[in-house]
């Protein structure tokens, strides 16, 4: 898993994530054992625990060895969890995909209504959490899930626009990626009680790094095999969905020729071709640079945190991103 990559630097996360992961599990036990089955699929599927991750970070970075965190901090992190998996579950239903997290997704195997409802429950199960931990986790929590909505909605008013710009992709991906990165590092400072000037640090961070974060995902969608996503690549091309290494090819030399291929329909020859173009336009490098500039941001915010293994990590995970996308490796 990435996570154990990035963030493991710090000793104690390992610890934290297991005793999260029990939480985790605990926490979509419903009456029904046929909605428990469904509500688990993802979560037994793995998944790389990066928000949660970010949450118990965060809440340590005023301690200068680092600790195991509280109870209320791994809860947080599972509320996180929990409205990542319900975005997932309606994102499956949305594109009609098949494979998630190497599995078959869950409206694959239950069907669309089932999958909108077991996302819910997910939603549901984390409001009750995030309630649990406080008015503010609980407002907080609620506007982030307004903002996926938001990010959302973005995207699919442009959907085979070719004319789609820098500054409307980085409108979506804020609102789809970046809020709950953002939210994840907050709830982690608001749980552990830290200074507010070092709570809206870590938010401001989990706010870069998350950028950086999709539009690695971006990059990695063009670039990475259907066996190191854990789901077909290239799919963001077959629907519509214009990312940043495509804008940028756009207004590259071979710009023309892309856009007679893109903006309708394409087959998965047209797929392939276009892919090609892209990588040949420096599109993909484009996207690392601006990537870069968005991991260099987080890199400066958390220059203004204490000194501690927990900040020294989330600089160690947050440098590793670029490394991820660089490399063809996938960890
Ligand atoms: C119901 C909360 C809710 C939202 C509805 C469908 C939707 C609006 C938003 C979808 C947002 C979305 C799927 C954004 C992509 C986020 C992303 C980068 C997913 C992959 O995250 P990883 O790499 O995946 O952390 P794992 O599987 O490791 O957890």
């Amino acid at each position: 898993m990435a996570l154990v990559s990035s963030l493991s630097i710090l000793p104690t996360l390992q610890d934290d994530l297991s005793r999260l992961e029990q939480i985790l599990v605990d926490s979509v036990v419903a009456e029904d054992d046929y909605l428990t089955e469904i509500a688990s699929h993802l979560i037994a599927a793995g998944g790389k625990r990066v928000r949660p991750g970010f949450a118990i970070a965060s809440s340590g970075v005023e301690t200068s060895e680092a600790e195991n965190v509280s109870e209320d901090v791994l809860l947080g992190g599972v509320a996180v969890e929990l409205v990542h998996l319900g975005s997932l579950y309606h994102d499956d239903v949305m594109d009609e995909a098949e494979l998630r997290r190497t599995v078959p997704s869950v409206n694959a195997l239950w069907g669309n209504l089932t999958a909108i409802l077991a996302g819910d429950f997910l939603l549901a199960r984390a409001s009750e959490i995030a309630a649990s931990l406080g008015t503010e986790v609980a407002g907080l929590l609620a506007k982030t899930i307004g903002e996926l909505c938001e990010g959302q909605i973005l995207e699919l008013q442009s959907t085979f626009k070719i004319d789609r710009s820098l500054e409307a992709y980085e409108r979506s991906i804020s609102g789809k990626t970046a809020s709950l990165l953002s939210t994840a590092c907050k709830i982690g400072g608001l749980t552990a009680q830290l200074s507010r000037e070092n709570i809206d640090i870590v938010s401001s961070f989990g706010h870069s790094y998350g950028m950086a974060f999709q539009i690695i995902d971006d990059i990695l969608d063009l670039t990475a095999t259907d066996e190191e996503l854990g789901k077909p690549s290239g799919n963001d091309l077959m629907e519509g969905v214009y990312t940043l290494p495509v804008i940028s090819a756009f207004s590259s030399k071979f710009g023309e020729e892309l856009k007679d291929i893109l903006g309708s329909e394409i087959s998965r020859d047209d797929r392939d071709k276009a892919r090609a173009l892209i990588r040949e336009s420096g599109g993909v490098a484009d996207a690392l640079s601006r990537a870069q500039y968005w991991t260099d941001k987080a890199v400066v915010s958390l220059g203004d945190l204490p000194d501690s293994e927990a900040t020294i990590a989330l600089k160690s995970a947050t440098e590793h991103l670029i490394v991820r996308a660089s490399s063809p490796i996938i960890d």
